[in-house]
């Protein structure tokens, strides 16, 4: 064949030689003809292949090599498992900057949480909460023994708040109460219904039957303001009611409705909370004599609490039952609650029940959702 005028036949010898490369490297091997072979007269139709297949010294090595840390995984994660399962369990009662409280049957130690806890949730430990602990054996200075906690358990309930109206961060209070008492003052401050109507959607939300207490019922007829704020918190206590919400009236002052409120605290865990200055924990001490908590006056002026309780502690109820004693709120941030779900914690909207402060509620609520 001769060549065509002005082609210049050099430049395609690399062409030629690449192409002749791809016809060797499409070439079967002998093995893969074999296998091809088998597969097309039935050989493979009873055979397994993968018993059958071949590895290279190799890969047979890091087969074995997987094989060995997987098992060495498996019985170090057994055996930390037995390990925590014999470690004894607290009830956490008080959590301070670095160091949290912990009530086991035996012994009140005080802790700090290993880095590397095993736990079931991401948010911080709480009051409330069930761990696991490592005795260290040694005594701290205020005389309680130390240990490293271990393990924190599952919560059944978790009574949580926003940061802020926005959302943006939970901030978990308590963990497994069964019941929340919101307390709530008629004068000295005075009640906001905006604020217990938030509380009552975060006890729900959380699992927490909720519980309204009414106390300083003994200033109702101190002077005109305090009995127009009467006649509100008799409606607003009368229509919780008929949503089978149960509320208490008390007074501290004059030792009245607190047999009703032992009632409810029997045998039960339950979280007081509220704003400040409201009798929180004028209230624990006038149900459970010997309790002593701290207790602050309210200003004259602004009629607000002073925040006299900082941190939230449990306390042992002498019958059955605990109590938890939590710091004033000003704000009720509520989180996990959504436009979505919001009608679910107002039965009175969705049955045309609700008076004109719930449906105000519900849309300050869900504006600021
Ligand atoms: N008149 C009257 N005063 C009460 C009653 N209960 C509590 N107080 C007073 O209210 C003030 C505040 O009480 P606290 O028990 O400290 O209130 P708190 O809710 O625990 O407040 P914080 O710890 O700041 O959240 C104290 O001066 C109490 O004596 C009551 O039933 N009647
Ligand atoms: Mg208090």
């Amino acid at each position: 064949m001769g060549l065509l005028p002005g082609y210049n036949f050099l430049a395609l010898i690399p062409f030629l030689t690449f192409d002749n490369q791809l016809m060797r490297r499409r070439r079967k091997s002998q093995r893969e003809n074999d296998l091809t072979r088998r597969y097309l007269d039935g050989g493979f139709d009873h055979v397994d292949s993968e018993t059958s297949e071949r590895f290279g010294a190799r890969s047979k090595h890091a087969q074995q090599n997987k094989i060995l840390k997987t098992t060495q995984l498996r019985a170090g994660r057994d055996a930390v498992e037995q390990d925590l399962a014999t470690l004894p369990v607290g009830q956490v009662i008080q959590v301070f900057s670095l160091f949290l409280e912990v009530q086991t049957p035996d012994n009140r130690y005080l802790c700090t949480a290993r880095k590397t806890l095993s736990r079931t949730t991401d948010s911080q430990i709480v009051v409330g909460d069930l761990v696991r602990l490592r005795p260290s054996g040694t005594t701290h200075e205020t005389g309680l023994a130390e240990a490293t906690i271990e393990q924190v358990l599952p919560r059944h309930t978790i009574l949580t708040r926003a940061d802020s109206f926005k959302q943006r961060d939970n901030h978990p209070i308590v963990a497994n109460a069964q019941q929340m008492l919101i307390v709530a003052s008629l004068w000295a401050p005075f009640a906001r219904w905006g604020l217990i109507d938030r509380m009552l959607i975060a006890a729900q939300a959380g699992s927490l039957t909720p519980v309204v207490c009414l106390n300083k019922i003994d200033l109702a007829d101190s002077d005109e303001q305090a009995r127009q704020q009467w006649d509100i918190a008799q409606q607003a206590l009368g229509h919780y009611r008929t949503m089978g919400i149960t509320c208490l009236l008390t007074s501290v002052q004059q030792q009245a409705g607190l047999d009703e409120l032992r009632q409810m605290l029997a045998g039960r865990v339950t979280v007081l909370a509220g704003h400040s200055g409201v009798g929180k924990s004028s209230l624990a001490n006038a149900v459970e004599p010997g309790l002593n908590l701290r207790t602050g006056d309210v200003s004259s002026i602004h009629l607000k609490g002073r925040h006299t309780t900082t941190s939230a502690r449990r306390y042992e109820l002498a019958g059955d039952g605990a109590i938890i004693d939590t710091p004033g709120v000003k704000l009720f941030g509520l989180w996990d609650v959504t436009c979505e779900n919001l009608e679910t914690f107002f039965p009175d909207i969705t049955d045309n029940t609700a008076p004109p402060w719930r449906l105000q509620s519900f849309q300050r609520i869900s504006q600021s959702l």
